[in-house]
């Protein structure tokens, strides 16, 4: 509703409203199509160029966010854990932040180059060894449901199929491509992960 009293149709997700409406408006069209910002993040740069460029628009924004978490995302509060590096964790500490789910991130450490050793992770695993039926990192912990898992891409649909089913694919060709995607995502990583610890940089 504008301050006519207007209601204005939205199109392709975005609108504003205000004498710095049109430029808040374009500003956000272009950021539209970025998956690494949010909604609250392109608002946010969005209002910062209009208040920028419109002598009428002030820095003073209070962004509300709507919480569109199901309850099942809400009582769902996994631990996830793998070593303090990217790799095999990074996909699903994406995805988790994707579908806004809280989690418990323990990160192990590990040993200086040129080992690496895995020390960390054999002190842990005498602790949650038993939990698991095929101990490996990353593992997800979801001790309300009675739920371990490893094998990241396990962990990934189980977290999928927790939040939103239709992450899977929504039939039978889509979640093909998915499975897909997903095993040349495999090959690929193993691939270069050979070559991460170690200065072969004519091998990567
Ligand atoms: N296929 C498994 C591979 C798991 C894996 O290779 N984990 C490595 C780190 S990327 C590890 O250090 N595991 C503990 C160990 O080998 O003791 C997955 O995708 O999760």
């Amino acid at each position: 509703m504008d301050g006519s009293g207007n209601c204005i149709e939205i199109e392709d997700g975005v609108t504003a409203i205000g004498s710095g409406g049109l430029y808040a408006h374009s500003a956000a069209l272009g950021m539209i199509d970025d998956a690494r910002l949010s909604a609250e993040s392109i608002c946010h740069r969005s209002m910062k160029i209009a208040a920028d460029l419109c002598i009428y628009t002030n820095h003073q924004t209070v962004i509300e966010v709507m919480d569109t978490r199901t309850d099942a995302d809400k009582n769902f509060h996994p631990t996830v854990a793998y070593w303090d590096e990217r790799a095999k964790g990074a996909q699903i500490y994406n995805l988790l932040a994707y579908c806004g789910i809280d989690y418990t991130h323990e990160m192990l450490a590990r040993g200086p180059a040129p080992d690496f050793h895995k020390d960390a992770w054999t002190e842990k695993k005498k602790e949650v060894g038993e939990l698991l039926n095929f101990p490996n990192v990353p593992y997800l912990l979801d001790q309300d449901n009675g739920v371990n898992l490893t094998e990241s891409k396990s962990i990934m649909k189980y977290i999928a199929m927790n939040h939103s089913p239709d992450l899977l694919g929504r039939d039978a060709y889509e979640l093909g491509t998915c499975d897909m995607i997903s095993r040349m995502h495999d090959s690929w990583y193993n691939e270069l992960s050979k070559h991460g610890k170690n200065s072969d940089e004519e091998g990567l």
